[in-house]
């Protein structure tokens, strides 16, 4: 029936990880193939013209056509196998739960904005603007749900949006000594923490993450080769697990290919 489901992604993307998670909550995993894209390479024709010429992913193709944004594709996916809903059902419930999804964007871009900083000066504005987004999402939570752990009673949409994030973070964890828990935001941090621990979402781990995005620690997003390297961070080969945990140093020297492991040979 759904056999036409196919996502294309990047595997340590956030935004497609938000559909595994949902996928996993409904115990639909199986019905959509997610086709992996490697961001180091130049993108395939044939994908470029599926998503009209945009490259950012994921993106979904079904029989009726392709949906972009993982956003959407989360509500489409919901919707579609309705027996099991991630989302709120009543239309207050799905107010607040939107109030809270529509704070995604200028978290994610405060957290990028942190890793990618290159500038020790504005080291410390970079951090306090996360601190704000931090402090926002406590805010929202001790008005909605001050004595629960998740915004409702179990791990839903806002969950499965925010989750991929706050793993993504574990690079400011490493690269910016940035600690959640010393912030002594109570309310978000018992919110994080059983988000991150949530049978349903483990399909990336500290580690990989960490070792992966050492390139957007040094200033480099999206694939792209940083000064005097030839491999990115991203490369699938060598694969993550078999090289060294990279230098915590983001302001001081670069490290080279193969002090990361990513020569070949
Ligand atoms: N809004 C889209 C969604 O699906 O929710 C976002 C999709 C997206 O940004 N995908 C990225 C992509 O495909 C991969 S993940 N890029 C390849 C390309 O060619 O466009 C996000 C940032 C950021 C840096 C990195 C990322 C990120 O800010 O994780 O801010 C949103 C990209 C500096």
């Amino acid at each position: 029936m759904h056999s036409e489901l196919v996502v294309y992604h990047i595997p340590v993307c956030p935004f497609s990880q938000r559909l595994e998670i949902l996928l996993e909550l409904k115990g639909k995993r199986d019905t959509v193939r997610f086709s992996v894209v490697d961001i180091t390479r130049p993108r395939d024709p044939a994908l470029l013209e599926l998503s009209r010429g945009s490259t950012a992913l994921p993106i979904m193709k079904t029989a009726q056509g392709v949906l972009k944004e993982s956003l959407v594709i989360l509500r489409y996916l919901d919707e579609l196998f309705r027996e099991t809903p991630v989302a709120r059902a009543a239309p207050y419930e799905r107010a607040v739960e939107s109030m809270l999804i529509a704070m995604e964007g200028d978290f994610t871009g405060a957290g990028y904005r942190f890793v990618m900083n290159q500038d020790r000066d504005r080291r410390s504005a970079c951090c306090e603007a996360m601190i704000a987004q931090y402090r926002r999402l406590n805010d929202f939570l001790e008005w909605q749900n001050p004595t629960g752990t998740y915004l409702f009673d179990r791990f839903g949409l806002a969950e499965t949006v925010f989750t991929p994030l706050f793993m993504r973070f574990w690079f400011l964890d490493y690269y910016e000594d940035f600690d959640v828990a010393a912030l002594g935001l109570e309310r978000v941090a018992r919110w994080r923490d059983a988000c991150l621990t949530h049978p349903a979402a483990q399909q990336v781990s500290k580690e990989e993450i960490v070792k992966l995005y050492y390139d957007y620690a040094m200033g480099a997003g999206n694939g792209a080769l940083l000064p005097g390297r030839k491999i990115s961070s991203f490369t699938f080969e060598p694969r993550w697990q078999g090289r060294p945990w990279p230098p915590r140093a983001k302001y001081g020297l670069a490290a080279t290919d193969s002090e990361l492991g990513l020569a070949s040979s």
